[in-house]
This record gives C-alpha cells, structure tokens and sequence, in this order.
C-alpha cells in the first residue's frame, strides 16, 4: 500500500516545485535564527533571495558532524526552546554526542515518514508490530514507535534485551512483524533455535531492519531462519531518526522521502555532483524542519541514486544499500577495504556464520588485517586438517575480492559477543597521527 500517495507519487515537476517552496522557506529560517548559518552564508556572499529554486541547492554551505560537535549542544537548534518536545542524541564514535531536537510538527513529519516506510512494507492495521530497537536517545525505538502508532497498527515496544521474553510474547500475541537491527534479527534466530521454537511456531511475516549495513544474502538469512520477508529501512539522528528511506515490494534500492529530506550525492573529495548510478556520498537537506534544521548535511554514507520511475508508482528517488562509509573506510598497505566486503565474503560462504570481528593492526610499518569467524556447529569439527581447509578457502576469498591478504582465524560458535543494537565489527588498532 501506499501510505500518502499525494506524496510519493507527485510529478517531479510537481515535486520540485514543492522542494523549491519548501527550500526557500527553509533558508530564510535559518538565516535569521542561526548565527552558525548566517555567518556561513554572510562569508560566502549569499543573502536567502539567491535561493529560488531546488536546484540552487548547491550555492549554500555543507553542514558536517564536526559543526554539530562544535556548536554542541543547542548552537544549530533554530526553534526556541518553548517549541522542543524531545531531544534525541547519538553518540559518535569520537568526542561528544549529537543532539537533536524536535518540535512538534517535527515529530509529525518524522511517524508521517516511518508510516510510508511500514506501508511500502505491507504493514497495515491488523498487524501486532514488535519494535526491538532500542527505546532511549537512540531514535530507533521511539522513531519506529510512533510510526506504527501513526499508521493504526498496534505496537509492542519491546525494546532491546530480554531476548527469550520477548521470543514468547511474539509467539503467544501472534506477532506479525518487527523491527530491530539485522544483527538482532540473527541474534533472535539463534534464540530460537537455543530454546526451541520453531518459525513455524511463530506469525511473523515482515521485518524492517536497518542501523547498520546488512547485505542481501544476510536478507536471505533472515528471511529463511525467521519466516518473514524483509525489508531495508535507513535513515540518521542528524536528519529525523530511522524513515528517511525505505524499500518497496520491487526491493530494488530504498525511496527516499524527498519532499522532506533532499538529497545529493557529491564526490567526498571533490564535493562535486556525481552522477545516477556513480557511488559517492550521501548528502541531505531536511526541507521542512523546525528545531534542528540542517542545510547540505554530509552523511559520510556511500551509496547511489536512482532518479528512474519504480514499478511501484511511487516517483521519489531510490538510493542503494550503504556501501560504506567514506570516513570508516579502511586504507589497509593503501588499499581502500571496506567491512561491507569482507562481510559479504563471510556471508556468501555455508560454513561459517555471519558474527565476525575484523581486527586491523600495524606490525612494524605493515599494516595487518585479521578477520574473525564462527563456524557454524555443523562445520566446527575435530578434524585439523579439514579445518584448514576452511580456513584456507576463506583466505583464498578474502584475497581475491580485497585485493590484500588477510589472516584467517576460524572460532566455535557463539564465541563472538552478540549486540542487541548496532553490532561492532572492526576494531583498529592501528593509531596513525
Ligand atoms: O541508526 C537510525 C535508524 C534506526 C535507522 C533504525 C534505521 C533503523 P544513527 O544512530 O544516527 O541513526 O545512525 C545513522 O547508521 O548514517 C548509516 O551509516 C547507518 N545506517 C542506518 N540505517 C542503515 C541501513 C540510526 N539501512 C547511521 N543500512 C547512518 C546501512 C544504515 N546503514
């Protein structure tokens, strides 16, 4: 189902006409309640009347997480404060929080936008709808909360943890879908299988999963060991929380909900356009904010676009999966690795399970990459030479699609910690200045 047509099917003539408003609006706003935005705009000589249609865009500043940090905590907030109804916050890897508040009609915007998402998903009135995001400054749980509330559906916000507890209340309520990370919705699996029940046991029948990058054979995992169909939902604290994208039944890349949230990809070096189909970074404007409005926000998120119709209806523009990010790229004897494709090695592989751990090191002057993997039970076996079979075949991968050799350490299963939220898996150790 389509959950506002009016919306996601518009023209794109019609479409641009209403970013064009929308954006016209959203630079006076910010002009004239936030110095950080005046004086970026006052230094580069631009005055809000050059803003008249979409495709200005690309006269105003770039807004990065180190302005967000340096202006922390309210210096971006444009409402007054009378007007914030929640705060949210993410905690980067380094320094301070982000913190991000919302008004009012900002909430509105951000269920309005989780609703298309759980729409395209097929989800509608009749669902009992179990959200295993992390409820709390994360905007994963009340993000999807308020979503559901807002389409009709009715929700059980079961939050992180209590793994077992939950596995039963999604078996006696009859639960017909959920929303968690991928790695949770492993984790969920594994549960199952350690207690005994069955997907057959259970009514689940759709997923919205994101949060983190997840590939499609861990898609196909998920959807073979939980009964369900699963579906790609992104989004970011900085821009609303989780709903600014999400797939339709095609699957084939997510909508962005573009009459709220523009976006650009830009070369990360060049900050130039790159074209459909090129990857570059991810780069949003939130066309209709109050309390935090960002202008050219860079995501560091690494994906394309897509501008061609869906045979779905909806006219908004797709985006890919994340490859990656350009700032969490590994540059590893100066070749670019990225998690995503040692993870797509581990996962298009039978033996071993989908838990790894990549461990980066520098010895002397070479810089070192070890990748961590469970075996899956029915391959952890006392066999020396068999096990070096696997391990040497998984080497052999590595190699081939990273261009580098990495070394190889096979571990029983469950010996990798599980995360209920978004799992951790490089560690670097490398500390170059
Ligand atoms: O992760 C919001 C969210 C919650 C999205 C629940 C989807 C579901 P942050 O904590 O600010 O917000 O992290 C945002 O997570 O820039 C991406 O790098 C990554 N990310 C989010 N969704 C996906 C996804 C939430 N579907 C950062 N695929 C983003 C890949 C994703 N990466």
């Amino acid at each position: 189902m389509i959950w506002n047509p009016n919306k996601e099917c518009m023209s794109r003539d019609e479409r641009a006409a209403l970013q064009s408003k929308r954006l016209r609006l959203l630079v006076k706003y910010v002009y004239h309640n936030v110095p950080f935005y005046r004086n970026k705009m006052q230094t580069m000589d631009i005055r809000p009347d050059d803003i008249r249609t979409i495709e200005d865009i690309t006269k105003l500043p770039f807004t990065t997480k180190q302005d967000l940090r340096d202006n922390y905590p309210f210096g971006l907030q444009a409402a007054p404060q009378s007007e914030i109804v929640r705060i949210h916050a993410s905690s980067g890897t380094t320094g301070k929080a982000t913190i991000v508040g919302y008004t009012r009609k900002d909430i509105g915007v951000w269920s309005e936008s989780f609703s298309r998402c759980l729409a395209a998903f097929g989800v509608n009135r009749d669902d009992i709808f179990s959200v295993a995001y992390g409820y709390g400054l994360f905007t994963g749980g009340l993000g999807a909360h308020y979503g559901v509330e807002n389409l009709g559906a009715t929700v059980l916000p079961a939050s992180t943890g209590n793994t077992e507890k939950h596995l039963r209340l999604i078996s006696d309520l009859g639960v017909t879908g959920i929303a968690c990370t991928p790695s949770y919705a492993l984790y969920l699996a594994d549960t199952m299988d350690k207690i005994g029940i069955r997907k057959e046991d259970l009514k689940l029948r759709v997923g919205a999963f994101g949060a983190e990058p997840w590939t499609e054979h861990m898609r196909q995992e998920i959807e073979s060991r939980l009964g369900l169909k699963a579906y790609n939902i992104y989004g970011l604290s900085e821009i609303t929380g989780p709903g600014v994208s999400y797939e339709c039944e095609m699957q084939h890349g997510s909508h962005i909900s573009e009459d709220h949230f523009f976006p650009e990809l830009i070369n990360p070096d060049t900050l130039e356009p790159v074209a459909d189909g090129e990857v570059g970074e991810l780069v949003f404007t939130t066309l209709s904010k109050e309390g935090m409005p960002l202008l050219r926000y860079r995501t560091k998120d690494l994906t394309t676009l897509d501008h061609t119709p869906c045979q779905c209806g909806r006219t908004n523009v797709r985006m890919g999966r994340i490859l990656g990010r350009s700032d969490d790229m590994l540059i590893i004897r100066g070749i670019n690795v990225f998690p995503s494709q040692i993870e797509s090695v581990i996962l298009s592989l039978k033996e071993v399970a989908p838990q790894y751990l990549i461990i980066v090191d520098r010895k002397g002057v070479l810089d070192t990459i070890k990748v961590q993997v469970e075996l899956r039970p029915e391959y952890f076996v006392d066999d020396y030479p068999a096990m070096e079979r696997q391990k040497k075949m998984l080497a052999d991968k590595l190699r081939s699609v990273l261009s580098i050799s990495a070394q190889v350490e096979l571990l029983p299963p469950g010996s990798i910690e599980r995360s209920d939220g978004k799992s951790k898996h490089v560690i670097d150790n490398r500390h170059i200045e």
